[in-house]
């Protein structure tokens, strides 16, 4: 049972997230999702169109998904690891090489997949006049 994990906000759910959610999922036989919470994100400078329990809701309904945790901090995810028995870490190519997951390697395997291109929340939000942050 080779066991996956991620992180994201996933705010305005679209087509880029789930192309990462289907081939992380296809790297393995289960998926678990770490969320970043509402707190979090607003300690990344980020304003959530949806509320963490939307998020979450929607994540869930994927059937990619398998599991949702919250993601509150940095520096969380050794002991998410650890906790959840991953194999792999798998995030978008905008996070390749980010000492945020290399430091990972000494636990479990990092893999980063290409991102889906022209589609992302804040190009959603500006496409539609609304503040991004
Ligand atoms: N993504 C993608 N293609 C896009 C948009 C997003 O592959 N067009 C991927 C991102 O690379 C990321 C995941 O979808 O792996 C979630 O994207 P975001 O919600 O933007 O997540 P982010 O803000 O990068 O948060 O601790 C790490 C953070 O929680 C990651």
């Amino acid at each position: 049972m080779k066991r996956i994990l991620t992180y994201g906000t996933f705010d305005l759910l679209h087509y880029g997230h789930i192309n990462l959610l289907r081939r992380a999922r296809a790297l393995g036989d289960y998926l678990v999702v770490a969320l970043s919470t509402d707190e979090f994100n607003r300690s990344k400078g980020k304003e959530c169109y949806f509320s963490y329990e939307e998020r979450k809701q929607l994540l869930e309904a994927i059937r990619y998904v398998d599991l949702v945790i919250p993601e509150r901090s940095w520096e969380q995810k050794a002991d998410d690891v650890r906790e959840y028995h991953i194999d792999t870490v798998v995030m978008g190519s905008d996070w390749e090489g980010s000492p945020r997951f290399e430091y990972l390697r000494d636990l479990c395997e990092v893999v980063y997949l290409p991102r889906t291109p022209e589609i992302s929340t804040s190009q959603i939000k500006s496409d539609l006049g609304m503040a991004t942050s």
